[in-house]
């Protein structure tokens, strides 16, 4: 009989079952509902410095902060090991890992069988979006990890609450166990897991809908509010509700002259999506507001425009090669009250990672704690290694963020990393070829995620790795929407490339700030002022049309970063013909058609 350190907080009465039903299958000692207050955070993170998990750091220097060590074998998402468990494969489509449910739940329950044995299950009550939101859903969940608790606080709107607002109405049931079981009398470790990968389940049945995660504690894989919820569960929902869960940061963009516009920009990961979303603008007098940095949940407002909101309540944002030039705003936001993972410590108890550009001293503790010195030649913190930060310390939070009714877009962009081919930015000629556009980009391999470079991995809306249906039936869903209202109140949706390099293998753009310059141009083409001519992919910018000002860029850069190579775009179009075919028949007809006219445009 596990022991109940509060009585229930609900009386809702499917979720007392569902929480007999899962203290039954995972037998942990204790049973801990999550009221999400101050006092609550701090008890579970002072345990886990006691535990030896946490790590306190500095307080004068990083007040109220903590740095973790991962598992080596625990240390992302694992793609490889999520599953869709759609009652046909049909319905998951050929992106996704399918498994059929009802095999699928036995592995589960197998695994799950006394999984939570000596630790304590927390339920974590949390809602994606502000409490009072019509876009607003509420999930529960279930965990024998200390470090999601503390995690889940800072990433959603958490506890008590949730618990009011949910009253006795539906939640979205998340079942998560690191899935390692104590012994009676067994040390427990700083980062418990399952250490074999292929033991590893990050589950959802979005017929439910439920998700269940097992072996992980990091991460996407953990945090089930996250890519589980917002959007592999969210898109189905979406699907069926009629709106849209999105891959998307949020942003406003004010001009010098106070016009205020919002825009969602959908990259693949680790394309400077948390970078962009908190930009401080090299253009005098243009000011950027973050609304979010991954996730955009979008419906249409009874005005006919479509309206944005982030769901989530922080970041969770990759450490290395955040710095003071990079992203001064990220560097306030984890100033204090942050959970640094897999990171390096310094002697005086603050965080340090490559790319900090910040001189490292002369020792520091590496992610899997040992010393490390500036010649080690091994990395001090872990590529992946991640701060989670609450978004209202963000120093550039807009005033909207959390406006139960969302923001109205303007623009929606797309992006990826291309080395090549891929002009900075271009306009689409309308929804659906904006659709065509989305549907196509992706972004080509890194040898730090990877391991091989060079190799271009379509991510259609950057939707790849959180589509939670058939990607054909999500395109399908895009043009659906747009048809429901007047074409002049949807955003215009944009191209954008930061990544161009000249034949030299150089960087054409220099990024960063000076992507205002791309934002302003899109900005002046909403008002009309912005001067496009067009081409066979979409509207480039006129000539002189973006404001290059201050920038000294060569000509002949400017040159290649607008240019659109027919030879190499026809290779393009094959390529995404090539991909389409891998929808079949399912493919909606117009992006064939879209397609079709790309190639008889570059004829
Ligand atoms: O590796 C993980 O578990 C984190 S993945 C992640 C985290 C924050 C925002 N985006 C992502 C992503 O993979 O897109
Ligand atoms: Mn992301």
């Amino acid at each position: 009989m596990a022991e109940h350190t509060i009585a229930s907080p609900t009386c809702n009465p499917r979720l007392l079952d569902w929480i007999r039903e899962m203290t039954d299958l995972c037998q942990p000692d204790r049973v801990h509902w999550c009221d999400g207050s101050d006092a609550e955070y701090e008890h579970v993170c002072n345990q886990m410095v006691r535990s030896g998990s946490f790590v306190r750091l500095n307080e004068t220097l990083r007040p109220g902060s903590y740095l973790v060590r991962s598992h080596p074998s625990d240390v992302a998402r694992v793609e490889k090991r999520t599953f869709i468990c759609a009652p046909t494969q049909a319905e998951a489509g050929p992106t996704n890992n399918w498994k059929p449910p009802g095999p699928m739940k036995e592995t589960l329950l197998s695994l799950f069988r006394g999984s939570m044995r000596g630790r304590t299950l927390y339920v974590i009550p949390f809602c994606m979006g502000p409490l009072n939101s019509a876009f607003a859903k509420i999930g529960i969940e279930i965990t024998d990890s200390p470090y999601v608790v503390c995690n889940m606080r800072i990433m959603t709107h958490m506890g008590q609450r949730v618990l009011d607002a949910l009253g006795n109405g539906p939640f979205i049931p998340c079942l998560h166990s690191v899935g390692a079981p104590l012994k009676p009398g067994q040390p427990d470790v700083a980062w418990p897991c399952e250490p074999d990968l292929e033991k590893k389940y990050i589950v959802h049945f979005p017929h439910e809908p439920s998700i269940w995660s097992y072996g992980s504690g990091y991460g996407g894989n953990a945090l089930l509010g996250k890519k589980c919820l917002a959007l592999r569960i969210a898109s189905t929902i979406a699907r069926q509700e009629g709106w849209l869960a999105e891959h998307m940061l949020i942003l406003s963009l004010t001009s010098p002259r106070g016009q205020k516009r919002y825009l969602a920009a959908a990259f693949p990961s680790a394309c400077g999506k948390t970078n962009l979303a908190m930009m401080q603008p090299s253009l005098p007098g243009w000011k950027v507001q973050c609304l979010g940095d991954d996730i955009a949940w979008i419906r249409l407002g009874p005005d006919g425009r479509l309206y944005a909101l982030n769901p989530e309540a922080g970041f969770f944002g990759v450490a290395p090669g955040t710095s003071e030039k990079s992203n001064p705003h990220a560097v306030r936001t984890f100033a204090k009250n942050t959970i640094f993972t897999n990171v390096a410590l310094t002697p005086d108890r603050d965080v340090w990672w490559e790319g900090m550009d910040v001189p490292p001293p002369p020792t520091l503790v590496d992610w899997e704690g040992q010393t490390w010195t500036p010649d080690s030649d091994r990395r001090a913190a872990h590529p992946n290694s991640r701060f989670t930060a609450p978004a209202d310390q963000c120093p550039v939070i807009d005033p909207d963020w959390q406006n139960p009714d969302g923001v109205p877009l303007s623009a929606i962009l797309f992006g990826g990393r291309r080395t090549t081919t891929v002009p900075l930015v271009c306009e689409a000629f309308n929804w659906q070829h904006g659709v065509f556009l989305g549907s196509a980009i992706g972004s080509e391999t890194t040898a730090a995620n990877t391991g091989q470079a060079g190799i271009l991995r379509r991510d259609p809306f950057a939707m790849l790795p959180f589509c939670g249906y058939h990607m054909a039936d999500y395109f399908a869903h895009w043009l659906a929407l747009g048809a429901q209202t007047d074409p002049g109140k949807l955003p215009r949706m944009y191209v954008v490339n930061w990544f161009r390099r000249n034949d030299r293998g150089r960087w054409l753009w220099p990024g960063y700030g000076e992507n205002s310059r791309v934002l302003k141009w899109i900005c002046d083409r909403i008002d009309g002022t912005g001067q496009a001519q067009p081409s066979p992919i979409g509207n480039l910018p006129a000539p002189n049309a973006l404001d290059l000002s201050g920038l000294n860029l060569h000509p002949e850069n400017i040159r290649e970063l607008l240019a659109v190579h027919k030879p190499e775009w026809r290779r393009e179009a094959e390529g995404i013909r090539d991909y389409y075919d891998t929808f079949g028949d399912r493919l909606p007809a117009t992006l064939r058609r879209e397609l079709e006219a790309l190639r008889q445009r570059l004829a």
